[in-house]
This record gives structure tokens, C-alpha cells and sequence, in this order.
């Protein structure tokens, strides 16, 4: 199978070094693309080539569609990885790379806009037999439409953007009298977001786990699950620590939700890596909830219980190959933890940029850092603060937080603040470790005794 030549990483930070590293291994030779606040990262050094594509404003350079294409152009690129976030999920670039005969390493345009429309794919769904949470057809025209909706659902309900993402857009309605002014906020909120102002209403699950499942498929339609992971532990609607497998899954279980993410793939003609999330309640019944058309920042639990390198398996799939293997070649082992470390202030959560004095990094049997960061850099504050990714894999749940914990309390990282004397807390948390928790785990834990 003749592979790319050259690939264009269209991302910064640990996700383009995760992705150049595997093309690397794939004997693939790498452009970087990096802002003009990015001239010292370490995609720009670990790349074959780099080009400098605008500004430090992400919407000069890492948005900057025309300033990608030429760079790929350029330089011969072949092909373009898009990473998470940026571009990752704009059918506009996907068209914008087909035009110029530039493979997009990820799903289809078509994908990416039925994965968009959370509401469109939400009915697709229901057509097609996969169970929803109780809602509404479709987006709801106006509040009365809505309140018609939610009285019909009962309440609680929750308000939800049909472009959403990152919990905007999105409301809880405990009663009916409020129902009216939290439609208008979530409508505005998404609108200034998204600029669209669509909103549909599912009924509200009070206890619930966020678990979904990645897949693979190649361009002809075949397609496996990769196992589940549970990312129930979030704050603000950002995710903060994920598992594989969902520790309270049987290999029932397991097929059961794994054979609805295949239902829904097939159902939207799905192709490349992406993620089917799926809401679990009380009594582990499994609604889908969302399509992630790109690869995760979670992905690396997976290929830690799996054996698989997702990204690899993302530019082959792109280049035209067959999936190497069938469902029952895929073996899930052990268990993985991921624990997402920020340039943050841990006590109020607000960024804390700045130079990193000294970088030192944990290591050992069982432990990966995903991480774009080293001893001088400067973390920039124009984008995400995710400096590093702490991932270990044990051969058990109880294993992997003791290596976790391990590891953690060897992570040095001077001159800024971050997330790491949270995550420690979290590790020693009783309900953590029974594994007995659910999204609003960090709520309760926050609160004092
Ligand atoms: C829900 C839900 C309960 N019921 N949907 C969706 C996006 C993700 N970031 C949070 N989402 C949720 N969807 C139904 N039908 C609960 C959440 C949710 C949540 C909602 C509001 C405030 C904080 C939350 C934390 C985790 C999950």
C-alpha cells in the first residue's frame, strides 16, 4: 500500500507532535504550520519543514483556511491532518482540500455537517432505531413550541444548541415557569456562539455517565469498535480525567453499546476514526446523545487497552486502505487512565500562561506523556491550556490510579501553575476509586464537608 509521501499537520501543541511522531514511524515526512506566537514549538521542531501561516489570533493562522491550503501546496503535502478542534470540524475545509486534490485525513464533509447538527443527527438516530433520550423532533420553532415540547417530556428538561459544543447553548429547566427566559438565553448564547439559534429539548438525566465509543472505518463501509471510554469526570463541560474501558461494563455490555456505535456509523455512511458519545443513566440504559467527527484528546486511553495507533490507522484509512482487522481481532487488556494537565490555576481554574522554568516529565512501565511542552518553552495564552497529557496503563483499574498517583506526584513543571495538585485530590477521592460516580461528580466534590 503506497502511503502519503507528505503530510501537513494542521494543528499545534501535543496533538501535532502526536501526529507527526506517527508519521514519522509510517516514513511519512511532516510540515509544520505554526502561528507567529509558535516560532519556539516543538511541532515546529520535530517537523521535516515548517511554515509560519499568520498571527498569534487563532483566526489568522490555525483557522486560516486559504494560509493552510497554500502551505500544503507549497510544500508538495499530499495530505493534511487537522488534529482536534482548529479546522477539525469545517466541511468548508474538507471541500476547500478536496478542491486543491489535498486528502483531508479525517471523515467526509457530509459526515462532519450531520455530526454538526446534533439535532439532525439526533432524529437520524431515532429513525433509524437507536435509542434517544425522550425529546423533541427536530429543533423547536419558538418557546411555545418548546414549553408544548417540554410538558410533553416532563420536567426537568434541558435546553441544547443544535450547533452546540462546550455547553453553550445549553440550559437546565427545572420547572415550567422558567422555561420561557432560559429558552431566550440559551437562544442567544447559541446564536453569538454559533450563529445559528437552533434548540431542541431532551428530557434532563439527573445522574448520569458520560461513555462513548470509538470506531474505525475504512472507505468501503467496513467498520470496528475500539471499546468504550468513560470521560464522566468534567468541569465546565471540559473533560478532565478518562478511562478505558468503562470499569462497570460486561463483555454484554461491551457488544451491546459497541454494536449501536456501529448502528449509528453505518446509519451516516460513516469513514476514518470518530467517536459515538452516549449518555448512560441510573439504570444503565444507553441513549445516544452525539457525533464526535474527529479524532479525540482522549484517544490515547484507547490505544493503551487496544494495542492500536489510532492515528496511524486514520492515514492509512485515508490513504486508502482496508481496515487490517475484523471485530473479533480487536482484544481490549488492562485498563488506561488519562488525566489532562493545564496551564491553569487549580484552585480557580483561570489560565495561568508563562515561561516553564523546568519541564520533568514522569516515565516508567506504564506511562505516557502526550505533551508539546519542555524546560524554557513559553506557553502562549492564545490558546487551549492544555500543556500535557498524563496517560498510564495498569492491568487493572486500581493498578492504573496507583500508577497515576505515581506519576503525578513525579511530574515537575515549574515557573507556571497547573492542574496536577487537583488531579491528585481526585485520585485520593473514595467515590473516585469505587469508580461510583457520575457527571456531576466534581460538583459535590468541590463543595466543603
Ligand atoms: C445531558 C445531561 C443530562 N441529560 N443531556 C451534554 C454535553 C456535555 N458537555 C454535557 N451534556 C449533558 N447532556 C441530557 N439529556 C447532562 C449533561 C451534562 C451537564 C449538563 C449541564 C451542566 C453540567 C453538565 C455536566 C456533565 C454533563
Amino acid at each position: 500500500m503506497q502511503l502519503f509521501k507528505k503530510i501537513l499537520i494542521a494543528n499545534r501543541g501535543e496533538i501535532a507532535v502526536r501526529v507527526i511522531r506517527a508519521c514519522h514511524e509510517l516514513g511519512i515526512h511532516t510540515v509544520a504550520v505554526y502561528s507567529e506566537a509558535d516560532k519556539e514549538a516543538l511541532h515546529v521542531r520535530l517537523a521535516d519543514e515548517a511554515i509560519c501561516i499568520g498571527p498569534a489570533l487563532s483566526s489568522q493562522s490555525y483557522l486560516n483556511i486559504p494560509a493552510i491550503i497554500s502551505a500544503a501546496e507549497i510544500t508538495d503535502s499530499e495530505a493534511i491532518h487537522p488534529g482536534y478542534g482548529f479546522l477539525s470540524e469545517n466541511p468548508h475545509f474538507v471541500e476547500a482540500c478536496t478542491s486543491s486534490k489535498i486528502t483531508f485525513i479525517g471523515p467526509s464533509a457530509e459526515n462532519i455537517r450531520t455530526g454538526g447538527d446534533k439535532s439532525r443527527a439526533r432524529q437520524l438516530m431515532k429513525r433509524k432505531g437507536i435509542p434517544v433520550v425522550p425529546g423533541s423532533d427536530g429543533p423547536v420553532r419558538d418557546e411555545e413550541e418548546a414549553a408544548k415540547s417540554a410538558k410533553k417530556i416532563g420536567f426537568p428538561v434541558i435546553l441544547k444548541a443544535s450547533a452546540g459544543g462546550g455547553g453553550r447553548g445549553m440550559r437546565i429547566v427545572q420547572e415550567e415557569k422558567d422555561l420561557a427566559s432560559l429558552y431566550h438565553m440559551a437562544q442567544k448564547e447559541a446564536f453569538a456562539a454559533f450563529g445559528n439559534g437552533d434548540l431542541y429539548i431532551e428530557k434532563y438525566i439527573l445522574e448520569m455517565r458520560h461513555v462513548e465509543v470509538q470506531i474505525l472505518a475504512d472507505n468501503k463501509g467496513s467498520m470496528v469498535y475500539l471499546g468504550e471510554r468513560d470521560c464522566s469526570i468534567q468541569r465546565r463541560h471540559q473533560k478532565l480525567i478518562e478511562e478505558a474501558p468503562y470499569f462497570l461494563a460486561n463483555a454484554k455490555f461491551r457488544k451491546k453499546i459497541g454494536d449501536m456505535a456501529i448502528k449509528a456509523a453505518k446509519a451516516m455512511r460513516y469513514r476514518n476514526a470518530g467517536t459515538i458519545e452516549f449518555i448512560l443513566d441510573k439504570d444503565e440504559q444507553v441513549y445516544f446523545m452525539e457525533v464526535n467527527t474527529r479524532i479525540q484528546v482522549e484517544h490515547p486511553v484507547t490505544e493503551m487497552i487496544t494495542g492500536i495507533d489510532i492515528i496511524k490507522e486514520q492515514i492509512r484509512i485515508a490513504a486508502g486502505a482496508l481496515l487490517p482487522f475484523k471485530q473479533n481481532n480487536i482484544k481490549l487488556s488492562g485498563h488506561s487512565i488519562e488525566c489532562r494537565i493545564n496551564a491553569e490555576d487549580p484552585e480557580k481554574f483561570i489560565p495561568s500562561p508563562g515561561k516553564i522554568t523546568l519541564f520533568i516529565p514522569p516515565g516508567g512501565h506504564g506511562v505516557r506523556v502526550d505533551t508539546a511542552a519542555y524546560t524554557g518553552w513559553t506557553v502562549p495564552s492564545n490558546y487551549d491550556s492544555l500543556i500535557a497529557k498524563l496517560i498510564v496503563y495498569g492491568r487493572d483499574r486500581e493498578e492504573a490510579i496507583a500508577k497515576m498517583k505515581r506519576a503525578l506526584r513525579e511530574f515537575v513543571v515549574e515557573g507556571i501553575k497547573t492542574t496536577i495538585p487537583f488531579h491528585l485530590k481526585i485520585l485520593d477521592n473514595p467515590e473516585f476509586i469505587s469508580g461510583n460516580f457520575t457527571t456531576n461528580f466534581l460538583e459535590k466534590f468541590n463543595k466543603p464537608v
